[in-house]
């Protein structure tokens, strides 16, 4: 009773009658003397209101440095970004495991989140286990630790029969300070309490984690969340204003919830993220030097992090029982207690625990405790020595709860005056053994916080089970932002056999084409190109370039023999979209209008040089130098083009201008011009494929093979597929999404071109912009803002798949790209656009792929060959600038068409140096016809 009175400072008003009042009046000023003679020796940890207000406002300014990125290196408060960006909202639902390391219990759970039908409330059920770390586990080798991990929740599964086979989702709460640059993500920044396990510092423990669990057991670890973060979301799942964790256990630290825009080290500027201060690190910098005590000293010189964790080892419950020891030691030896007689056990270090200093300060047995704790150390207390001790204790655990309350305070100012408000309401969801089963720490804690921040109302909530309901809140987020993500982008991953299916289509589409009269989508189109160059072409040819990202118009010089080469000449000329889209006259003295000006610039107006016209569209050709054109693809609508003579057309020009002559001698798919312009390296280049605005490949196929009259005796001719049509009467609709089907209605040619609108640079910026817009609108991408900017066709550019795909390019980088477009971005939003760009470019490589994997077999099969040795020439902005299209492509191509090797050769000089060796080669059949 006493010592409540002491505590309350109402001890006179409890005693009943006069003889017991005088003796418990002398028995309060007997304890009292006891009580100031301690507090007079232990006076520097007597921390009064002024003290706790000065080491708050430097606690204020510390959080301040953290959060700015420049000062955050030097700050003690590492202000870590938690990647959670609300407290529980209520549609948490699902199945979890949690793990829960670093406190002084080891955990594995199960938790079940469930709706029942008809409850408003969600119900939360929890199986856990509790597993031994054996000491060395926490200095030894960091892998072994992280074995012992996995083979606990291996136990686990087995012991709740819960199956192996199944994906369960984890989080994973570590209650160590990690850097996170995603939910799923984080380096260890340094270890603490009593871990120093080798070689983790620095690594990515989820994946570490993943590592250790990978063998036998199917789980997926969603969120990493450290042990503040995942009490305040179990205690926020019943109170919403919870938006503050605290763990007072082995260790101590916080998390609160901070304005985006105030932390620096994430992107975005709105909403809230949770931060974890890891304040155990504050006056690591020597901010608390004017309040350590020679006990505090000797605490951080015996220990495992000498320099780290200041605040930390004058607060948790590792050092608290320590500090005590240390403090009686010292009193004992200057003869202040138990006569001075030091025993071997009060030298001993850890022998008074945090669980005695609790013991001690039982407000009922508190004395006795005291008693037989110092008796157990071999100690002969006299009844003043243990109101001493028990003082001891009182005044090192008063202490902690006083900085913590000091630290609250800075935390809860600093969320008030974020939010402008006078008065603040909010609750702290707190954790641990120190908070948990110390008597009097809580109310204390209480107490001291309410007199600091008066203009704040804070509630206290103990959480009850642990952080692991929070770590599971976390991952169900985690889960459904995931899920729903996957869900848009399941459809565009395609299966093995989902490939060969198309890559059977492909081939199917190939024969058909093949056949006279035929309907099929894939138009096989013969380029009367019967041979690739032998080298002795030579002669000077203009050539033009039509139908890729840019014109171009060339002079092409062929040396043959022993010096042979190709020197070009050439100049880009713009093809502005009015002209693509205008009529044909226009187009076509737009193209004449840039040779008279190439012609101009090389000085050979009267020449009438022999011309290669590459036209990168679908043309039926009857010769080599007369093509009608089938229709327009990509961004080209002339009118009056299609179902006309290409090379009539520009004829027609050229005498429009009347300025100049040239010898039309052939037109060329720029497959075509590919190809022969490889092959002019690699004579086993027989196929040309681009990958560019549109997508295409020829090929060289056995006459006997096409159905087509007037071929005549030649082996083998070119046959330009037309691979682009594949699709157009629905043999793909079990593989396009919705938002191809989007991107196909507001193309200008709507049902047409579906191959090439699943696998081409024109369109698969619109796809992305597609699902982005999709994934805005439900609410999981820019925080659910549909802007102008993403609902502007052709505004995501597929220039910007490959940019924001390159390994080296970080998340900022993405969101530069993203602010271009006019489009906010959190960093959570980088991670997923560049999700989506992955999936949409990896679907269109794997399908290019299943696609020549057709054309290749054909080829092999067509010349009866087990194993076909062939070369692609290849050209396109796509698969030369984007970062790993050529290499899925490659890798499917393997994968489909294992008996056949397949060399891929970049097109160097563009298909022009191609048109100009057709021409050259037609030059010379015409002559000697
Ligand atoms: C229980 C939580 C755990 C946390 C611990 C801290 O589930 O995540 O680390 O409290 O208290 P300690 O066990 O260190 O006293
Ligand atoms: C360069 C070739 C040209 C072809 C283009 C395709 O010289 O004939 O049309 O590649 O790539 P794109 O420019 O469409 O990416
Ligand atoms: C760790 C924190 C943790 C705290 C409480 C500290 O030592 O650095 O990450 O939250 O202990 O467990
Ligand atoms: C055209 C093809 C051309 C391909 C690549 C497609 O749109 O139809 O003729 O080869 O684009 O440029």
């Amino acid at each position: 009773m006493i010592r409540r009175g002491v505590e309350e400072g109402n001890i006179l008003t409890h005693s009943a009658d006069s003889a017991s009042f005088c003796l418990s009046l002398l028995l309060l000023l007997f304890f009292l003397s006891v009580s100031l003679f301690v507090d007079r020796f232990l006076y520097a940890m007597r921390l009064h209101d002024d003290q706790l207000r000065d080491i708050s406002a430097r606690f204020q300014a510390e959080m301040k440095k953290g959060l700015s990125a420049e000062s955050n290196a030097a700050a003690t408060l590492k202000m870590l970004p938690t990647h959670v960006c609300s407290t529980p909202d209520g549609s948490e639902n699902g199945e979890f495991l949690a793990v829960d390391l670093g406190g002084s219990k080891f955990k594995v759970l199960q938790v079940k989140v469930r709706k029942e039908a008809g409850r408003v409330r969600r119900s939360v059920e929890m199986q856990e286990q509790t597993y031994p770390l054996p000491k060395e586990l926490l200095i030894g080798r960091g892998v072994e630790l992280f074995d012992h991990v996995s083979e606990c929740l291996k136990d686990f599964l087995l012991q709740k029969k819960i199956s192996l086979e199944k994906k369960h989702p984890l989080g994973f709460t570590f209650s160590f300070p990690c850097q996170q640059t995603a939910l799923n993500q984080g380096l260890l920044l340094n270890w603490s309490k009593n871990y120093w396990a080798r070689g983790l510092q620095g690594k990515d423990m989820v994946n570490t984690l993943r590592q250790a669990i990978s063998r036998g057991m199917d789980v997926d670890v969603l969120a990493l969340v450290n042990d503040t973060v995942g009490t305040m979301m179990t205690c926020g799942f019943d109170d919403q204003h919870c938006e503050v964790g605290l763990i007072i256990g082995t260790g101590t630290n916080a998390c609160y919830m901070e304005e985006l825009r105030h932390i620096d080290l994430v992107e975005g500027d709105e909403g809230r993220m949770c931060v974890n201060t890891e304040w155990g690190a504050f006056g690591d910098d020597g901010a608390l030097d004017d309040y350590l005590t020679e006990f505090d000293r000797d605490i951080d010189a015996a220990s495992i992090n000498p320099g780290k964790q200041c605040l930390e080892k004058m607060v948790s419950g590792l050092y608290l029982g320590e500090l005590v020891r240390l403090v009686v030691l010292k009193m004992t030896k200057l003869g202040l207690l138990f006569d001075g007689r030091v025993t071997d056990a009060l030298r001993t270090k850890g022998k008074i625990t945090t669980a005695h200093v609790a013991a001690m300060e039982q407000y009922k047995d508190g004395l006795k405790n005291t008693r037989d704790i110092l008796l157990d150390l071999s100690l002969n207390p006299s009844p003043d020595d243990c109101i001493a001790v028990q003082h001891v204790c009182t005044v090192v655990s008063f202490r902690s709860s006083n900085l913590v309350a000091a630290g609250l305070a800075a935390i809860l100012t600093r969320i008030r005056q974020n939010r402008k408000l006078k008065t603040l309401r909010i609750t702290v969801g707190v954790d641990g053994t120190v908070y948990k089963t110390h008597p009097q720490y809580a109310k204390r804690l209480h107490k001291v916080v309410r007199r600091l921040v008066p203009d704040c109302h804070v509630r206290f909530v103990l959480s009850e089970s642990g952080s692991s309901k929070g770590a599971a809140m976390v991952t169900a987020v985690a889960q459904r932002v995931t899920a729903r993500r996957h869900q848009s982008l399941s459809s565009f991953r395609l299966s093995r056999d989902q490939l060969r299916s198309v890559k059977a289509r492909m081939r199917a589409g190939l024969e058909a084409g093949l056949k006279s009269n035929s309907h099929s989508p894939v138009k096989m189109l013969p380029s009367y190109v019967f041979r690739t160059p032998d080298g002795t072409e030579c002669g000077k040819y203009l050539a033009l370039d039509l139908g890729g990202t840019n014109f171009r118009v060339l002079l092409v010089k062929i040396r043959s023999g022993l010096r042979r080469s190709v020197r070009l000449y050439n100049k880009l000329y713009p093809i502005p979209l009015e002209i693509m889209q205008g009529t044909g006259e226009e187009l076509f003295d737009h193209i004449v209008h840039c040779i008279s000006d190439f012609l101009d610039y090389v000085g050979m107006k009267k020449a009438r040089l022999p011309l290669g016209f590459t036209f990168s569209f679908p043309c039926l050709q009857a010769a080599i130098n007369v093509g009608t054109l089938v229709s327009w693809t990509k961004g080209f609508k002339a009118t009056d083009c299609e179902g006309n003579d290409v090379v009539d057309m520009l004829r027609e020009a050229i005498k429009r201008r009347n300025e100049f002559d040239v010898d039309i001698v052939a037109i060329v798919n720029d497959t075509v011009g590919t190809m022969m312009s490889c092959a002019y390296e690699d004579p086993q280049c027989e196929i040309g494929l681009i990958a560019g605005t549109g997508s295409n490949v020829c090929y060289m196929e056995e006459l006997r093979n096409i159905e087509k009259n007037g071929l005549g005796e030649m082996q083998r001719m070119c046959i330009n597929t037309e691979w682009g049509g594949l699709g157009e009467d629905g043999c793909l609709d079990d593989i396009i999404t919705e938002y191809d089907n989007a991107v196909d209605r507001e193309s200008i040619n709507h049902g047409r071109q579906r191959f090439e609108k699943l696998t081409s640079g024109l369109y698969l910026g619109e796809v992305v912009r597609q699902v982005l817009l999709d994934l805005t609108r439900r609410g999981l991408l820019f925080k659910g803002r549909v802007t102008e900017a993403l609902k502007t066709p052709g505004i995501f550019e597929t220039k910007y798949l490959s940019q924001i795909e390159s390994d080296r390019l970080a998340l900022l980088q993405v969101r530069s790209i993203l602010q271009h477009l006019g489009l906010d971005s959190t960093c959570d939003d980088s991670i997923i656009v560049k999700e989506v760009c992955g999936a949409v470019s990896r679907r269109a490589a794997q399908l290019c792929g299943a696609g020549m994997a057709a054309v290749v077999d054909k080829i092999r099969e067509n010349r009866g060959l087990d194993q076909l040795n062939i070369t692609v020439g290849v050209d396109g902005t796509l698969y030369k600038l984007h970062p790993h299209f050529s290499t899925v492509l490659q890798e499917t191509v393997v994968a489909l068409a294992p008996q056949c090797y397949v060399t891929y050769l970049l097109s160097e000089e563009g298909s022009g140096r191609g048109a100009a060796l057709i021409t050259a080669v037609a030059r010379r059949d015409q002559v000697e016809m």
